[in-house]
């Protein structure tokens, strides 16, 4: 599936919206950490954005070690970042609210 990858203004008006988030990889990811009571909301919180991904066929890169969690979002299909990385972004922010 050809998607196609975010231009720098693109880019950087989409990310003017998305709070918490910044430019990774020389701008071809978007990253964002987030932090936890402990270890089982950050695992319930995984699960949720997992389920989100899989809905959506769209993955992140992850790292979590106990309440912590470093998601990176990037389009693999497209080298880059896509509206795609935007709307994940957005969805997994709103599992905060
Ligand atoms: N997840 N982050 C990310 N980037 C992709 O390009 C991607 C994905 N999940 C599934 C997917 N692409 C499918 O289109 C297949 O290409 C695997």
């Amino acid at each position: 599936m050809t998607v196609e990858q975010l231009t720098e203004e693109e880019r950087d008006s989409w990310l003017r919206g998305l709070t918490g988030w910044a430019l990774a990889r020389e701008g071809k990811a978007i990253e964002r950490t987030f932090e936890f009571a402990d270890f089982s909301e950050a695992f319930a919180f995984m699960t949720r954005v997992a389920m989100i991904a899989e809905t959506r066929d769209h993955h992140p890169e992850w790292f979590n070690v106990y309440n912590r969690v470093e998601i990176t979002l990037t389009t693999h299909d497209a080298g880059g970042l896509s509206l795609r990385d935007v709307k994940m972004a957005r969805k997994i922010d709103a599992l905060l609210a």
